[in-house]
């Protein structure tokens, strides 16, 4: 029985494809038969981080708290996916200062900022632009990127990998460090 739990920390901006990831990620295992579970930042600011705004103080506590349920479940022995912006460094490195050595893998959605700006689901971008949302992280607040992360997901020849190929990457090397 194979009950190694860990976190899947997945950091990048807002339509950087970090949502879709994940479940990608999560389906992916399910299909492996491995119990999985999806902490969303944006799901998780409707409940138990309601309380939290985009200050850098706010976000600070708010992957605290995510770092902290992201524990119990890999404690349980669950892959635990974790998916929020998570912009500052600092924040990122005290959720792995939190978990046993190597079971933290930080996954870099390294999408340019154009790319992420022209999806713009929700709009926000565009408020973001007009001045309506303030502090909105990468047009008028920082994303400090990666420097050491597990595992890097980029475009090639301009072109974003599929969600599947995506999940692949992450998937192979969770069975490379013998996670499943
Ligand atoms: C960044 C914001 C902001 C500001 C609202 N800055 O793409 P989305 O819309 O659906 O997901 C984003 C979400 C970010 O929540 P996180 O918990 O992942 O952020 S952090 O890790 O920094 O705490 C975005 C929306 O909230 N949103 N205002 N000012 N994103």
């Amino acid at each position: 029985l194979n009950q190694k739990g860990c976190v899947v920390w997945i950091t990048g901006l807002s339509g950087s494809g970090k949502s879709t990831l994940a479940c990608s990620v999560s389906r992916e295992l399910h299909s492996k038969g491995k119990l999985s579970y999806i902490l969303d930042g944006d799901n998780l600011r409707h409940g138990l981080n309601k309380d939290l705004g985009f200050k850098a103080e706010d976000r600070a506590e708010n992957i605290r708290r995510v770092g902290e349920v992201a524990k119990l479940f890999s404690d349980a022995g669950l892959i635990c996916i974790a998916s929020l912006i998570s912009p500052y460094r600092k924040d990122r490195d005290a959720c792995r200062a939190m978990l046993p050595d190597a079971s933290f893998i930080e996954v870099f959605m390294n999408m340019p900022l154009e790319l992420c700006e022209s999806r713009d689901a929700k709009g926000l971008y565009k408020l973001a632009r007009a001045g309506k949302i303030k502090g909105f992280t990468g047009i008028d607040d920082p994303y400090e990127r990666p420097l050491n992360c597990e595992i890097e997901i980029e475009q090639k020849d301009g072109v974003c990998p599929k969600p599947a190929a995506m999940a692949g990457q992450v998937v192979s090397y969770l069975e490379e460090k013998g996670f499943l």
